[in-house]
């Protein structure tokens, strides 16, 4: 929405505590984040919310204007939405740590190789600098997963470390990690430690 240019208001919500709890259950009839409030529209997937942002976006196209790349831009945003079931629960996002000496399990790491493979053909096939030349909600879709490789240090090769790196200077992505400074809140599960 920032890349859209879209005014919009952003309500955070504390996961996990009896506030949080209280605010999903008002807003979301999925009781889950994220959920869009639009006028008397509610909608509770992030895949549908990227999928009417880019129709409401007039100040660039945030899915790739060719067909062919289009189609293929829809299934890597599809493959993070339903996928990557290990790497998202063992790994989860926590953009205010780094954490040392992490090991993936052997089906997190297969998961990563995937993204791994995904990014590069992306990348070479486009030429960067994003997944598909210009911004698109395949690299919002994968926003969460460069914090994730930054947090657990996973190495890469060198056209996706840049993406991620690309990814995580992105300014709304900057600002997004300088408010998650400002919060308290932790979410235990979501703390995993530093190996010994
Ligand atoms: N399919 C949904 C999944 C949303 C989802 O699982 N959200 C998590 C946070 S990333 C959540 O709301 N968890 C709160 C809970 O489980 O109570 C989407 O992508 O929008």
């Amino acid at each position: 929405m920032h890349h859209a240019k879209l005014t919009f208001e952003e309500v955070n919500v504390s996961l996990f505590t009896e506030e949080g709890t209280r605010l999903i259950e008002e807003w979301c009839p999925a009781k889950r984040v994220p959920v869009l409030h639009d006028g008397p529209l509610v909608l509770w997937d992030s895949l549908a919310i990227c999928e009417y942002v880019a129709d409401k976006a007039t100040t660039m196209s945030l899915w790739p204007e060719r067909a062919d790349e289009r189609a293929r831009a829809r299934a890597v945003s599809a493959e993070m939405h339903a996928g990557f079931a290990d790497m998202r629960g063992s790994m989860p996002m926590n953009c205010r740590r780094v954490v040392d000496g992490f090991k993936p399990t052997l089906e997190a790491q297969i998961d990563i190789n995937r993204i791994v493979q995904l990014f590069e053909d992306a990348l070479q096939t486009s030429g960067g600098p994003w997944l598909f030349g210009h911004y698109t909600v395949a690299d919002a879709m994968y926003a969460p997963v460069a914090s994730r490789f930054q947090t657990y240090q996973i190495k890469l090769p060198v056209l996706s470390q840049a993406y991620v790196e690309r990814t995580l200077s992105d300014q709304p992505m900057q600002d997004w990690y300088a408010s998650a400074r400002e919060e308290t809140a932790v979410i235990e599960k979501s703390e995993i430690e530093d190996a010994k």
